[in-house]
């Protein structure tokens, strides 16, 4: 591995993730061939228009998605844990930036988390802005528990055209880490897909872990191919003999 000439074990670490983290749990992926996008379009689920359009429909897709995840089969995978082993024993800060809505990576153990794109096992409500927990089906007669409105509900997830959580934050991350590494994402989604140019030109090593090379994977310093279960414990172990 070229990082390990390049690191000291103080140095701040940025993890970004997607969808191919969770696919060896048995989660979709959105744009592989059997992927969420060859099934539904995007713009029907995916986009404030289309849940205007038919909140329904859009419900639907999300609480088939929910009941997916609680199902008792899917479970965080050796590269979730790989991920929880490196923030508890690398010395300087780690952080994980994920594109996910699934909770695989907190149910494993990551503490210092930020997820961009919002969370399946929560609501928001458009009425009070308030966000709540939520493990069950969603639908268009739910009432908010907090100002009881109702027809405001709506999973709390980032859609197209909405500005994902946290940018302050991870732009901060960003601009003063040292490596960043992207794990199981296609690089087709902004403003994930610019993060790498982002750490890249504050100065950071820039590190690619994907089944295949990632539409961005020219702006990497190095990339490694392969299942995320095996390249990114094998990834982390490299990492933490240097700590
Ligand atoms: C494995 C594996 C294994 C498989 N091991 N690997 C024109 C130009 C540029 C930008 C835009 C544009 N027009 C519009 C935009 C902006 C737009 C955008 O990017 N559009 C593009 C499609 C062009 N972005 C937005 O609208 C975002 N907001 C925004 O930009 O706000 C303004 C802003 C301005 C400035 C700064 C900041 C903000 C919002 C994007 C919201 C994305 N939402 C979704 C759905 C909601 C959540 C959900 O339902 O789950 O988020 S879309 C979907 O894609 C989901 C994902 O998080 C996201 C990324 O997907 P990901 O994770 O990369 O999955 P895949 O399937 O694409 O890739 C999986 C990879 O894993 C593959 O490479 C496989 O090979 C690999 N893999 N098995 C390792 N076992």
């Amino acid at each position: 591995m070229q990082f390990t000439t390049q690191l000291k074990p103080t140095d701040s670490i940025v993890i970004l993730t997607g969808a191919g983290i969770s696919k060896e749990s048995g989660l979709d992926t959105f744009r592989c061939a059997d992927g969420i996008w060859a099934k539904v379009d995007l713009e029907d689920v995916a986009t404030p228009e289309g849940f205007q359009r038919n909140p329904a429909l859009v419900h639907q897709f999300y609480n088939d998605r929910r009941r997916g995840l609680l199902a008792p089969a899917i479970q965080p995978n050796p590269a979730h844990a790989a991920l929880v082993e490196l923030e508890r024993n690398w010395p300087g800060e780690v952080l994980i930036v994920t594109q996910n809505i699934d909770d695989l990576h907190e149910r494993a153990g990551s503490q210092n988390l930020i997820h961009m794109h919002g969370e399946l096992r929560k609501v928001f409500c458009a009425h009070c802005r308030t966000v709540e927990h939520w493990n069950g089906d969603l639908s268009v007669h739910d009432i908010c528990p907090t100002c009881t409105r109702k027809g405001g509900m709506r999973p709390d997830v980032v859609w197209f055209g909405e500005m994902p959580y946290q940018m302050e934050r991870i732009y901060r991350a960003l601009g003063a880490c040292d490596l960043f590494v992207s794990i199981g994402t296609s690089g087709n989604v902004y403003p994930a897909a610019g993060f790498v140019a982002e750490a890249r030109s504050a100065g950071a090593y820039t590190v690619e872990l994907n089944l295949e090379p990632s539409l961005g994977a020219t702006q990497f310093a190095e990339s490694i191919h392969g299942p995320a279960t095996e390249v990114v414990p094998a990834f982390v172990k490299d990492l933490l003999a240097l700590a």
